[in-house]
């Protein structure tokens, strides 16, 4: 890969404003293009090269060093110094009951959310990456894909103009360049994209289209059910002609979200208008009277559907948070045990 300039590597002065005197002397920015086991891929303006993982980075936290991430290294050995503040970050909850959450990619601009014109279309579930996306301060654009397979496509952009009606939303076929080029306007030189949704949907197929190449594997999905083979197991940051950046992510059999209750509201806003005219100010949108949601749903203005998932989402995001309220209590329970054990262990060590 040619070497890059900061710039061309998506620095912005955000992350410049982050270094102090003595970061500027001993270390140097790099960007993260692939995470592993205990060492990470980066970029940096004189090149690419492998970095050990410090063990505790790994262990302290689940999303420590994302995909897209900021980091510094040291000038004089290949080690990590620490992580810059993200711009953006999309993650989720692991699957699984232990609310871990689990890094998708950092400072992107833009999150492509694809899906195709056939059987994964599913509202309820592009209304949850969309709460993700607007919790993550990333703008989110949907990619109807194999729009070539379908006479449908229209159909499907017009049924989001109620899921989505603030999204930008495109049809396209992921396997031809002309349809493809409809992306570049988020393509611009020093922009970061990501791409998520189920496998099989093409975002392998999109990545390899824009940039010419046949960088990442595809593969057919499954005659039976339309599901795709996960195909594409890790995340990558990869180099476009033009200048920008995409991450190709793996296939998501569940996205269970977070603490993204901001994000939520910025996907419903249609419900939090609507909620402003309801009776009672804590209404909880069920059975209350005077429910200007309900009122809606009944005249057929609302998709019961949609306030349905709203409803889901809106109990899993508050699981979320209430427990990382709960984990963070905890750490600081501990943190108040240890230091009365070191107090008490002083004064015993003065008294003898
Ligand atoms: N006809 C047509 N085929 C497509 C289109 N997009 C993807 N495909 C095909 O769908 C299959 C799956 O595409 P991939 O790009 O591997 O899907 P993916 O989203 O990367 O899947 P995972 O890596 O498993 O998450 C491949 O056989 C592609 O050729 C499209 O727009 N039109
Ligand atoms: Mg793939
Ligand atoms: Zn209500």
């Amino acid at each position: 890969m040619p070497t890059q300039t900061l710039r061309q590597l998506g620095w912005r002065s955000f992350y410049s404003q982050q270094l102090t005197l003595e970061d500027l002397e001993l270390a140097l920015p790099a960007r993260v293009a692939g995470v592993h086991r205990n060492r990470v891929h980066v970029l940096t303006e004189t090149g690419e090269q492998d970095v050990s993982l410090p063990g505790d980075w790994t262990a302290q936290h689940d999303a420590a060093v994302a995909v897209g991430d900021w980091v510094l290294i040291e000038r004089d050995a290949p080690r990590l110094m620490r992580a810059l503040d993200r711009a953006s970050f999309i993650s989720r909850i692991a699957a699984g009951s232990q609310q871990r959450v689990q890094s998708i990619a950092a400072n992107v601009d833009t999150l492509f959310v694809v899906t195709s014109c056939n059987e994964d279309f599913n509202p309820s579930r592009l209304e949850r990456y969309l709460s993700i996306a607007f919790d993550s301060r990333v703008q989110p654009v949907i990619l109807l894909t194999k729009s070539d397979l379908t006479e449908k496509a229209e159909l499907y952009l017009e049924q989001l103009k109620n899921v989505a009606p603030q999204v930008e939303a495109l049809a396209v076929n992921a396997l031809s360049v002309d349809t493809v080029s409809q992306l570049q306007p988020w393509l611009t030189s020093g922009q970061t994209v990501a791409f998520v949704g189920s496998s099989g949907v093409g975002k392998s197929t999109l990545v390899n289209t824009l940039s010419g190449e046949s960088l990442q594997a595809t593969a057919g999905i499954r005659e039976d059910d339309a599901r795709g083979r996960h195909t594409t197991t890790s995340r990558q940051l990869i180099a476009m002609p033009g200048g920008a950046w995409l991450i190709d992510t793996p296939g998501m059999r569940e996205l269970k979200i977070g603490a993204v209750e901001r994000g939520l509201q910025a996907a419903f806003t249609d419900l939090s208008v609507l909620a402003q005219s309801c009776r009672f100010r804590d209404c909880s949108h069920q059975r209350e009277q005077g429910c200007a949601i309900q009122r809606a749903v009944q005249e057929g203005t609302l998709d019961a559907r949609r306030l349905d998932n709203y409803l889901k989402l809106e109990r899993e995001a508050a699981n979320a948070t209430r427990s990382v309220r709960e984990r963070r209590e905890r750490e600081r329970q501990f943190g108040r045990l240890s230091k009365a054990i070191q107090t008490h262990r002083r004064r015993r060590k003065r008294s003898e």
